[in-house]
Parts: C-alpha cells; structure tokens; sequence
C-alpha cells in the first residue's frame, strides 16, 4: 500500500497504538489516535510519541472524523464488537490489526506463533535459536514488544519472530508467516470469543494466507488441532510428546528427533535444557519443529535450546527462605496455565490464585490441587466464584484476602519448611494490576522484602 497520502485511525493508545502510531508516520501517512478512556493522560501519550504531527481524540468517537479515515488500525484489547468499532466497520472503513499494519510495512521472513499457552517460552526459545544462526533477530508482539516497533527497521534479511494472540488475529488481512505454529487450544478469552468453536477459528487464522504445502506446527496431543487439520492445506509438521508422528518431532526414549520426508535427524536429548515440566519440553519440541523449517542447523539448534533460561514470570523461582520455595507465575493468566505449574509442584504448595474474572471454569484446575496444593489463597473479582468450586471438590483450607501484599503475609504464615508458595492466579491480573508483569514484579518485591 501507498500510505503517502492517506489517513489512519489507530485505535487504542496502549502499547500497540504507541507502537502503530510511530511506523505510519515513519512511512508518512496522517495519523489520528483514538483512545475510549476520556481520562487518559494526553501529555504522557504525547511523549511517547515519535512525531507531534499526529491527532489526537479521547472519550466519545466523534463520527464526523470518519469521513477523512481511509483505514482504522485497531490494538488488540479493543473487542471488534465494541459500538465505535461497528460504527467505522458500517462506514465500510478497513479494520486492519495492529499486526496487520507491522506486516504490510515489514520485510523479511516471518514466524508467528500461538496458542493458549506456552507463546512466550516458545517465542523466546525460537528467537533465541534465530539469533544464534541469522544476523538480524526480532522478537514481538503479544510477548510485550509489539511488531510495529520494528517493522520500520527490517530489510529481506531479518527474521521476524511473533507472538501472536487470538485478539491480534481477530482483524489480519493479509498477515502471512513463513512458518505458523498453533500450540495448544484450552479454554481461555471466553468473554471475548464466546465460544471454543469462535476461539479456535480464530487461531487458525494464523495460517490462513499461507499457501498450500508451507509450514505449520501442530500439537498432535491437542484433540482440537488434531481434527482442524484435516481441513487445511499446508505442510503439517507435528509434535509430540507421547507418539511418532508421521512429519515432525517426537521422541525416541530420551532423544528428541525430527522427521521429514522420510528422512530423521537426531536433535537433543530431552534433558538437556535449564526448562523444567513437561509443558516445556513441548515448547522445545515446537521450537524445534519450526527452526527445522527456518533453515537452521541442527546443531544450532540443539546448542541454543542447551543454553536457553527460562521466561520472566512464568514459573520463575524467586528465592527459598526458611527453606520455603517462592515461585512467580503471573503468567498463568488463565486455568490451563495455572494446571501447568500446579503439575510441575514437587512440594507440598500453598497457592495464591484469583483475579479478573473471564467467564472461566475453575473446575478442571480444582481437580489437579490433590496431593500438590495444601492450602489456597484467594483474592480478586474471582475469589468467591473459585472458593464455591473447590469447596465442592472438598477442599476447604482457603483464606481470602484482599491485596497481594495481605496474600503473600498469609501464605508466610501458613508455610513450612520444605513447602513452596506459588502465584500462579489461573486469572488475569486485569482490575488490580496493569498487567501480569506489574503484578509479578510486585510478588517478588513483597518476597524479596521478606529478607528484610
Ligand atoms: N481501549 C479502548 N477501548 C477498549 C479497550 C481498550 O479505547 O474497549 C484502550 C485503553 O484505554 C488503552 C488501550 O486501548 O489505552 C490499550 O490497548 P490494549 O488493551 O490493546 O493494550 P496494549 O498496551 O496495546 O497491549 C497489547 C496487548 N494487550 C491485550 O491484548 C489486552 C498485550 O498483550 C501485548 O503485549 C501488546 O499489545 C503488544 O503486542 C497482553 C495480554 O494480556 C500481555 N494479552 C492477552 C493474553 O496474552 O492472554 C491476549
């Protein structure tokens, strides 16, 4: 697209709107930015942005602004049913993602990956291996550091390495990557995709664009992606954590192999990494899949998984003290996330858990606390709606609180030597926090003070 001379409305003034402001005035296009919140602090937002050449509007959408926008750019928190949306879709203006706007602008190849869980270890994972074989590396999107940001700055040699989340897919166009990777699908974002069906469709538009008999990455554990990919056209490469799959990883006792066409490749040995859980070692197994179809040799590969640390809040060890085991995993935003830290417990655990409520089931997640979880500290919006689940399920050692620093003092005072004390909400942080980080950092500065 020629976007000299022509007008865009960027929705949101997050991270994403920040992000998509600054590449349409790199590429000289006029830019308004629209932000719901009529309390948005205008200065702050000004600072952050690259060209003072760029409108700004707040609060109610003035309708009479539509008529000069030839495009809307939208960030991914904006739900496409919200009524300013309908207004400008209805005024037969292009809704493009903000991901949308980040690859039409961006050259170079492109991976991108999602999936319920296991998007940022895996995006981290494959970024790492990239950076090991090729010169210019860029790791974005919904991991923190949105697209736009560096789509300005690449050329044919860069490979970009995107997480992508079901929100960002809701509005691509034309969004194509060279390889596309689906993890896992589990219930998550009901509120906003309603139902699984919506949900999954959704996520399997990762791959949409791509043509027939080029790459993606598939869970062949995930009964979901299983019977989706009968439908699709593309090069299906599996994974597996439990059978031979007939193009893709599996493995074979202790070592992780890759197949193609027939011909198989010793890669590592399933132990030879610093990731811990079996939800990992699917991450590595999906890393492997996709930088076997990036061109990077296999030693490379095997040497970048070796050397690989873990991700910042998701099941991070934060410190033992009086020989209690502290783990941050803000990160677990949704049950699925949160069963995968409870399975990875080895000690007797004291959970802190709850947070914005997404219309989700506590259920299944309740089932895993036998043997692993001794006592449950709740707080936020979901705090009434998960104690009546687990009280069902007859477990009854709960306390509620009302902050995190009240639910780290609880969970000091209930812990013994030789337990661990877990965050993982199994909720977002959304109502109390900004976002998972803010609340993770503030979980380990509240352990970190216990030292004193
Ligand atoms: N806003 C409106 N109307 C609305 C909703 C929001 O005007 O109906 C405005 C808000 O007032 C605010 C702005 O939009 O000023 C925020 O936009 P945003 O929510 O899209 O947030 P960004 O800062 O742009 O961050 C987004 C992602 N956030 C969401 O998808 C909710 C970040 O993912 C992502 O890291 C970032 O873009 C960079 O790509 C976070 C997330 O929670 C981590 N993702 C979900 C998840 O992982 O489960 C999908």
């Amino acid at each position: 697209m020629d976007f000299e001379n022509k007008t865009f409305l960027v929705a949101g003034a997050g991270k994403s709107g920040i992000g998509a402001c600054n590449l349409l005035r790199k590429v000289n296009a006029e830019v308004i930015i629209y932000d719901e919140n009529e309390n948005l602090d205008v200065e702050a937002l000004k600072e952050r942005l690259d060209d003072p050449n760029v409108s700004i509007a707040v609060g109610k959408l003035e309708e009479s602004l539509l008529d000069e926008v030839d495009v809307m750019v939208i960030s991914p928190g904006i739900p496409t049913r919200e009524p300013f949306v309908v207004k400008v879709r209805e005024a037969n203006i292009p809704i493009w993602s903000e991901v949308e706007l980040a690859y039409q602008v961006g050259k170079g190849r492109l991976v991108a990956i999602t999936g319920t869980n296991g998007k940022t270890t895996t995006t981290s994972l494959v970024g790492a291996i990239m950076a090991a074989h090729y010169a210019h590396v860029d790791v974005v999107g919904n991991i923190g550091n949105p697209y736009t940001t560096t789509a300005g700055d690449s050329d044919e040699s860069t490979v970009t390495v995107a997480e992508i989340s079901s929100f960002q897919l809701e509005t691509i166009v034309d969004f194509k990557p060279d390889v596309s990777a689906i993890l896992n699908i589990t219930p998550d974002h009901l509120d906003r995709h309603r139902t699984m069906k919506c949900y999954a469709d959704m996520k399997f538009r990762i791959c949409e664009n791509q043509e027939p008999g080029e790459a993606i990455v598939l869970n062949y554990e995930d009964s979901i992606l299983r019977d989706y990919a009968t439908t699709l056209d593309k090069k299906i490469v599996w994974f597996s954590i439990k059978r031979e799959v007939p193009c893709g990883v599996y493995l074979e006792g202790d070592d992780i192999v890759y197949i193609d066409d027939g011909e198989k490749t010793y890669v590592t040995n399933k132990n030879a990494n610093n990731l811990v859980g079996i939800h990992n070692l699917e991450n590595i197994m999906a890393a492997i899949a996709i930088s076997m179809n990036m061109d990077v040799p296999v030693g490379t590969i095997a040497e970048a998984i070796r050397t690989f640390n873990a991700v910042e809040h998701r099941l991070e060890y934060v410190d033992t003290i009086d020989d209690v085991i502290y783990y941050n995993d803000s990160k677990g935003t949704n049950t699925d996330a949160s069963i995968k830290a409870i399975e990875s417990m080895t000690r007797p655990t004291i959970l802190i858990a709850g947070g914005y409520d997404k219309n989700s089931s506590f259920d299944e997640w309740a089932d895993k606390f036998e043997g692993k979880i001794k006592c449950l500290v709740l707080l936020g919006q979901t705090s009434e709606k998960i104690a009546d689940t687990v009280r069902a399920k007859g477990f009854e050692n709960i306390i509620f609180t009302k902050s995190l620093e009240e639910a780290v003092e609880q969970s000091v005072k209930n812990a013994e030597p030789g337990d661990t004390v877990l965050l993982s909400p199994a909720c977002a942080s959304w109502g109390m926090f900004k976002n998972y980080e803010e609340r993770g950092d503030k979980f380990k500065e509240l352990v970190k003070n216990l030292r004193g």
